[in-house]
């Protein structure tokens, strides 16, 4: 599994915030926060906290010299609470302190008293009290209501989804050090170095030009850090410009877990109706999603749950409905698939369900129901070169599914005490940020005199090896080694106004900037290179593997010769680029458009086995086709493959996060929130890449990679689903996620 970062993270040397060397005298930052869900704050008495030696300052909302505003999207979000909070975890102070041990016990002396208020955990509940961040949204196509009557089945059922945790193994943290003439450096474990750059500015209130973040790489981030990450950027900024000193904030796993969001867990409510041959004809669904205290990114998460509504299938009378609902838990925010994941587990759910109701296979209404090419999306976009139809039949032939099933069927018949399941899961996921603007990648390229290169990007490295493809796709254009070729970390002084990285669009846009910056250098170098060699036409010139061609002959001036002439030359050795998507856009009053530069598709097939005295399951198998388009990095897509099944699989299994009613996470350490390891990996991820699939919309015809083989996991939950029912055939299935161990039990036993 090579890439850039390989050796310096095996030998321990790669550098994350905590490990960042800090200037003496920084200060040690922790964060105050409120232990209710909901009141109002009666009174805060700081003073015995302030006594204690090694205590530099505690910082309040008081402090705060700008605006206490870090909502990105809805202003509704405070950097520290003053007379109201409304979450367990929300921060209300910040505490400097010498070290941490006395920034920790200063927190424990802090005396608050609270009146409380009711509590609302529940989205439901949120919706019909009127607490929606935004009116509900609806997407649809056709007319459902005349079409119920043409339908030979209706089925209608409440579906749930739950949580899920980041787990980012590097915890949120920030550094912030003062610069001279009133500026900072932030240096921050974010996946929007601009997000921070505008809320420390706004903190300050000091322009943005006086604010530089800087990113070298995170320990994963999930989605956790895209707007998450902002409040820690700022609260260390604060500290260290009140202060004029260097500031460190690194929360620890259990802070980090209480106040930081995680995934949307969703209540789901459809009716679907086919005709006798299993064909779809209307689709209704309602995601009541628990937006959590604040808004964060939760609209844009709710618009791309409508947008995958229907997964890989083609409905032609849809009506969904998105309501995101205000609770009193920590703000939840982006997570892999960012709300598509909670639609396409309805859909399949719908069809499941509809499957089990009608006495059909399941992947006879899935084959039935896929969309093809040229087909109309309930949003208004044409599928073009659509592979959904060839990805699962490539993966029902190459894996042989009529014959993967038989041997179910028969482990089953043969076995009392284990049962074996198997379910089919086809995915279609949109690539692009849904709001047209974010569209855009942006790179700063460097040749130095000696020929080595620099590129600086808007992407940002969390550990999915986008530093290594900017890499390769610069070593392609120019036809050098990758070994010329270095990634810099990602900051605001080099490029500027970044999108954050996220919506698996990292390397598509960064990728594109990349390349056309390295196509502006290479033209100058074939000229340069036509003068040198006394060419007329520098269409004849071209590189290969660092040497200089006319007309396929070789010629005796290599890269390096040719970079330092070209300087002596004066020719100018940088290169900046922005890329944009072309040809997209969004209506958001008709909810129409083409807001996707293109889809990704793929099927996979997944086979479990259930202890049906334990309730324990692995998942043995998944093998899948997927749509790379032409990969850029086989080994680092089949390493995104991987890591995203297994955390799909985890978060429909055994990842649960838990509230009591008072608003209080109980999963909140890592002894009661289960995570996936490598004993419940699958025994055995099979990853077929489908050929000739031609994207002209990624580098080098590449296809984005981050998101899309999330919802795969989706399959996991219903191939234990279909090895219970083996067991319990007549089981009343009630279909929520996660199916914990414990939920299996219940079900093998219950009706
Ligand atoms: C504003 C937006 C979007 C956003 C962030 C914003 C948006 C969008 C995404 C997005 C999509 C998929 C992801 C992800 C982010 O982010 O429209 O992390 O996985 O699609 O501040 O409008
Ligand atoms: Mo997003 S969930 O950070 O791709």
């Amino acid at each position: 599994m090579k890439n850039l970062d390989t050796e310096k993270h095996i030998k321990g040397k790669s550098l994350f915030i905590d490990d960042f060397p800090t200037p003496d005298g920084t200060l040690i930052l922790d964060v105050f926060y409120s232990s209710v869900a909901h009141a109002k704050i009666v009174s805060v008495d700081y003073s015995e906290a302030e006594k204690l030696d090694g205590v530099k300052k505690i910082i309040t909302a008081g402090d705060i010299i700008g605006e206490n505003q870090i909502g990105g999207i809805i202003h509704d979000e405070t950097l520290l609470a003053e007379n109201e909070v409304t979450y367990i975890g929300e921060p209300i102070a910040i505490i400097a302190a010498k070290d941490k041990r006395t920034a920790h016990k200063a927190k424990s002396l802090i005396n608050i008293k609270y009146e409380e208020l009711p509590v609302i955990t529940d989205p439901k509940e949120a919706c019909e009290k009127g607490e929606l961040i935004i009116p509900p949204r609806i997407f649809s196509c056709g007319d459902i209501y005349n079409t119920w009557d043409c339908c030979d089945y209706i089925f209608e059922d409440t579906v749930e989804t739950g949580g899920q945790e980041h787990l980012y193994l590097e915890t949120q943290g920030s550094i912030a050090i003062p610069v001279e003439g009133k500026k900072i450096k932030i240096i921050s474990s974010t996946q929007g170095p601009t997000y921070v750059q505008k809320a420390v500015s706004k903190v300050l209130n000091i322009p943005m030009h006086f604010v530089e973040v800087d990113v070298l790489r995170l320990g994963g981030a999930f989605g956790g850090k895209e707007d998450q990450a902002t409040a820690f950027g700022a609260m260390a900024g604060l500290a260290a410009y009140i202060l004029q000193r260097p500031a460190k904030l690194v929360l620890n796993r259990h802070d980090d877990l209480v106040i930081t969001g995680k995934r949307h867990p969703y209540i789901s409510d459809y009716k679907i109706g086919l005709n006798k041959e299993g064909k779809i004809l209307a689709y209704e669904v309602s995601y009541y999603q628990n937006s959590g205290a604040c808004a964060d990114l939760s609209t844009p998460i709710l618009d791309r749950s409508l947008f995958h509504a229907t997964n890989s299938y083609s409905i032609p009378n849809v009506k969904s409905t998105g309501y995101c609902c205000r609770t009193n838990l920590a703000p939840n925010t982006a997570f892999r698939g960012f709300g598509g994941p909670q639609a396409m587990f309805v859909i399949e759910a719908a069809i499941h369900k509809a499957a089990e109701e009608m006495g059909i296979d399941v992947e006879e209404i899935q084959k039935k129901n896929l969309v093809s090419e040229k087909d109309v999306t309930h949003y208004g976009q044409v599928l073009n070169n659509c592979n959904a139809q060839k990805c699962f039949n490539q993966t029902t032939d190459l894996y042989n599914y009529n014959q993967l099933k038989l041997d179910v069927k028969k482990f089953n018949s043969e076995n009392d005490q284990y049962k074996k399941g198997i379910a089919i899961m086809p995915i279609c996921f949109g690539i692009s940020f849904t709001n047209s603007f974010l569209n855009q990648g942006s790179a700063l390229i460097h040749i130095y005199t000696d020929g080595s290169v620099q590129i600086s990007a808007a992407a940002v490295e969390m550990g999915q090896g986008v530093n290594q493809k900017l890499r390769l796709i610069a070593a392609n254009v120019f036809s050098i080694p990758v070994e010329l070729i270095t990634v810099e970390s990602t900051n605001t002084t080099r490029v500027a106004n970044t999108s954050p990285t996220a919506a698996s669009s990292g390397a598509d846009l960064n990728g594109n900037a990349v390349f056309i910056a390295c196509n502006n250098l290479l033209d100058r170098l074939i000229n340069r290179a036509a003068e040198i060699l006394n060419i007329t036409d520098p269409k004849l010139i071209s590189i290969k593997n660092g040497t200089v061609y006319i007309s396929g002959e070789k010629t005796d001036l290599a890269w390096n010769g040719l970079i330092e002439q070209a300087y002596f030359n004066r020719v100018n050795l940088s290169s900046q680029a922005l890329y944009t998507t072309p040809e997209i856009y969004f209506d958001k009053e008709t909810n129409k458009g083409n807001p996707f530069a293109y889809h990704v598709y793929g099927t996979a097939v997944i086979t479990s086995k259930v202890d049906c005295v334990r309730g324990i399951y692995n998942i043995e198998s998944v093998k899948l086709v997927h749509d790379f388009g032409k990969s850029i990095d086989p080994v680092v897509d089949k390493g995104q493959t991987e890591g995203a099944v297994v955390q799909g699989l985890g978060w429909l299994t055994i990842e649960e996060i838990a509230h009591n009613v008072n608003g209080k996470l109980l999963s909140d350490t890592l002894s009661t929130y289960k995570v996936p390891d490598i004993y419940f990996a699958p025994d055995e991820i099979e990853i077929e890449f489908l050929e000739d699939s031609e994207n002209r919309f990624g580098p080098l015809n590449s296809k984005a990679i981050g998101e899309p083989p999330f919802m795969y996991g989706i399959g996991g939950y219903f191939s234990i689903i279909n090895a219970i029912k083996s067991f319990n055939p007549k089981l009343e299935i009630n279909y929520s996620a996660p199916i914990t161990p414990e939920k299996v039990l219940m079900s093998l036993y219950g009706k």
